[in-house]
C-alpha cells in the first residue's frame, strides 16, 4: 500500500496558496525578462477576444454556435451566478463535464472570480472525486445529469454526503431539484458586481497527474505559465484565425485543452468544434460537416481511424490538414500509415500534465515525424536532460530518465512535499519516470518507463492505486497489477489476486466491484486468482519486485 500521499484533507476556507509551489524569484524574474510569461490571464484573453474578434465562431456544440462574444457573456454570467452560489476567489471546484460546451463557460466563469477549476475526467468515479473534493477542500462540483449511461448527478450527491466541504452541486442538464447550470446563466452583471479578475501570476486551476502512488496528484497551474506554454504551442503548431480544431478526445486533459488545445485556438482567434464522442463515425462527420483543419488522437483512437478510413473512406477529411498523435508511443509503422491513409500531416506529442510539451515540427523530415516525437516547444528555455541513476546527464544515443525544468513545467504537486521531494532534484527539475534518448538532431525517442504506471493507450493508471481498491474488497487477500504489452493499446493491465482463505472470488464480480469505485480504463482488462504470491528467498519482495516476477510468469506460461 501507498504510504506517500499526504492524508490530508482541507476545508474550503483554508488557503492554497502557500500549497502549490511556486517557481524561485530568479527564474520568475527571468521568464518575466525573456517575455515568456506576460501579464495575460485567461480572462484577460477572452475578453480581448470579445472585444477584437467578437463576432467570429469560437465553439460549436452540436447544433449550437458560439461567438467570442457570446462566450465572454456567458463566461460573466456563470461568474455572477457561481458567486451568487457563495464560490469565491481561491475557492476549489470540481469540474466534470464532457465535451461540451459548459465546460468552456463554466472554466472561464470560474477564472473570472479567481477560484479554481479542478479538471475530473468523465470517466472518474466516487473514489477518484471524493479524494480530490477532500484533499482540495473542493466547495462545489460542477457536473452533468447523465453521460455514457452513468448518472454524475447521482454520483454528485454520493460524493457530497461523504465530503462535507462540498456545499454545491451544479448539474447541466436535468438538475432534479439540485441547482441547474442554466440557472446561473440568467444575469449579465456589471463589472462592479464581480471580484476584482485574477492576476497573471494567480493560480489558474488544478489538472491531474496520471498517478504513480496511490492516487492522482493535483497539479497547480499558474496564468502566466500556462499561456507561455499556449503561445509556445501556437508557434510550432502554425495556429491561426483560420485554425479549425476537433476536440475528440476528454477536454479536460492536457492534450485537448492546451498542446495547443482549445485553449491555444481560442488565443489565436480560432474556432472549437466539440465531439461527443472520438468514434470516426461521428468525427468524420464533424470534420467534414465544420471543415475542420486539425485534431488531436491518443495511439488507438488514430489506428481506429486507420481502420475506420477504410470502411467509410477519406471524402470527409478534406478539410484535415494535420493530425496529432500524443499520450502515449505510437509505433512507427501506424505513424508512416498517417498520410498515405488519412491524407494529412502527422505530428507526434510528446506531453505531460506537470508541463513539458515535444512536438514533431511540421517541415521536420518524414524519417523524424515517424520515428521520433519530437522537441520541446521553446528549446531554448526548456531544459531537458537525459540522466544516468545517479542524475548524470548522459551524450545523445544513451537511454536514461529524461528530466525537466522550463518556464510551463511546475516545481512541484499541490500539498504533496514527500512526493515533490522524490519526484523533483534539489534544483527543481521535473523526473519524468520516462526513458528516453535524445538523437544527434536534438529530437527526443520514448523507449519505455521507470515509473510505476502503465500507460493503457494514452490512459494512464497507477497499480498501486488499482491494488488498494481491489484491497478495499472483503473477500480479497492481497493483489497486484501490472502491465503486458498489447498491440493494440500499447499496454494492458492483469490483476493477480490472492483470495482470502475459504473464499471464492469470481471475475467478473471484481470486475463489476471496481467500476463502482474507479474509472473504468483502470480496470484491469484480466484477472488472475492465484493461492499466494511468490516468495524469495530473503523475506518480503517489494511490490516492485512481486510486480516484476509475476510478469516473468506470465511471459513464460
Ligand atoms: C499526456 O499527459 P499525461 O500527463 O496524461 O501523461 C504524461 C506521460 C508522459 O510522462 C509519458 O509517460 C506518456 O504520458 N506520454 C508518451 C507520449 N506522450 C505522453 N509516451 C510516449 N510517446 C508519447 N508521444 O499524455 C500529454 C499531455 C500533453 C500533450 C500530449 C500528451
Amino acid at each position: 500500500m501507498s504510504t506517500s500521499s499526504q492524508p490530508l484533507s482541507l476545508t474550503p476556507d483554508d488557503s492554497v496558496d502557500a500549497l502549490c509551489p511556486d517557481w524561485p524569484s530568479d527564474f520568475i524574474e527571468r521568464y518575466q525578462a525573456q517575455g515568456l510569461w506576460t501579464n495575460d490571464t485567461f480572462t484577460s484573453l477572452l475578453t480581448d477576444q470579445a472585444q477584437r474578434i467578437g463576432e467570429r465562431t469560437a465553439v460549436i456544440d452540436g447544433e449550437r454556435e458560439y461567438s467570442y462574444h457570446e462566450l465572454n457573456d456567458l463566461a460573466l454570467r456563470a461568474a455572477y451566478g457561481l458567486t451568487q452560489l457563495g464560490i469565491q476567489r481561491g475557492d476549489r471546484v470540481v469540474l466534470q463535464l464532457p465535451n461540451r460546451v459548459e465546460f468552456i463557460i463554466a472554466a472561464f466563469g470560474l477564472f473570472r472570480i479567481g477560484a479554481l477549476p479542478i479538471y475530473t475526467l468523465p470517466a472518474h468515479r466516487r473514489q477518484e472525486l471524493e479524494h480530490f473534493c477532500r484533499f482540495a477542500g473542493a466547495r462545489a462540483i460542477i457536473t452533468v445529469d447523465q453521460f455514457d449511461r452513468f448518472s454524475h448527478r447521482e454520483l454528485a450527491r454520493s460524493v457530497q454526503q461523504a465530503v462535507p466541504s462540498v456545499e454545491q452541486l451544479v448539474i447541466c442538464g436535468d438538475a432534479d431539484g439540485l441547482v441547474s447550470f442554466d440557472s446561473l446563466l440568467k444575469k449579465a452583471p456589471i463589472d462592479e458586481q464581480l471580484p476584482t479578475p485574477p492576476k497573471a501570476r494567480d493560480m489558474a486551476f488544478f489538472q491531474l497527474s496520471g498517478g504513480t502512488t496511490g492516487v492522482s496528484k493535483l497539479i497547480p497551474r499558474r496564468h502566466d505559465s500556462y499561456i507561455c506554454s499556449l503561445r509556445g504551442s501556437n508557434d510550432v503548431c502554425r495556429i491561426n484565425e483560420h485554425t479549425r480544431l476537433l476536440i475528440a478526445l476528454p477536454i479536460a486533459h492536457n492534450f485537448p485543452m492546451s498542446s495547443p488545445g482549445f485553449l491555444g485556438v481560442m488565443l489565436a482567434g480560432g474556432s472549437i468544434v466539440l465531439a461527443p464522442s472520438p468514434s470516426a463515425d461521428v468525427c468524420f462527420e464533424l470534420i467534414a460537416r465544420h471543415r475542420v483543419t486539425m485534431t488531436s488522437a491518443v495511439p488507438p483512437l488514430a489506428l481506429a481511424w486507420l481502420q475506420a478510413a477504410e470502411r467509410l473512406g477519406t471524402e470527409q477529411l478534406d478539410s484535415l490538414t494535420l493530425l496529432q498523435v500524443g499520450g502515449a508511443k505510437l509505433v512507427s509503422s501506424a505513424a508512416k500509415r498517417i498520410r498515405p491513409v488519412l491524407g494529412c500531416q502527422l505530428q507526434q506529442v510528446f506531453g505531460m500534465a506537470e508541463g513539458l510539451v515535444n512536438y514533431t515540427r511540421l517541415d521536420d523530415s518524414e524519417e523524424i515525424i515517424t520515428h521520433t516525437q519530437g522537441r520541446p516547444m521553446y528549446p531554448e528555455a526548456d531544459e531537458v536532460l537525459i540522466v544516468d541513476r545517479h542524475f548524470k546527464p548522459l551524450p545523445a544515443g544513451q537511454p536514461g530518465q529524461l528530466i525537466t525544468r522550463g518556464p510551463y513545467t511546475i516545481r512541484g504537486y499541490f500539498n504533496a512535499p514527500e512526493v515533490n521531494a522524490n519526484t523533483f532534484t534539489s534544483d527543481g527539475f521535473y523526473c519524468t519516470g520516462d526513458i528516453a534518448v535524445l538523437t544527434e538532431n536534438g529530437d527526443i525517442v520514448v523507449e519505455g518507463r521507470e515509473k510505476d504506471q502503465i500507460n493503457r493507450g494514452g490512459e494512464k493508471i497507477s497499480m498501486d492505486e488499482v491494488e488498494n481498491a481491489l484491497l478495499a474488497h472483503p473477500g480479497i487477500y492481497d493483489a497486484a497489477v501490472v502491465g503486458i504489452p498489447d498491440e493494440y493499446l500499447g499496454e494492458r493491465a492483469v490483476a493477480f489476486v490472492v483470495p482470502k482463505q475459504g473464499e471464492t472470488l469470481k471475475k467478473f464480480e471484481l470486475s463489476k466491484f471496481l467500476r463502482e469505485h474507479i474509472a473504468a480504463y483502470k480496470v484491469p482488462d484480466r484477472f488472475e486468482l492465484i493461492d499466494a504470491f511468490p516468495q524469495s528467498g530473503v523475506g518480503k519482495v517489494s511490490r516492485k519486485v512481486l510486480r516484476e516476477i509475476l510478469k516473468d510468469q506470465l511471459d513464460n506460461a
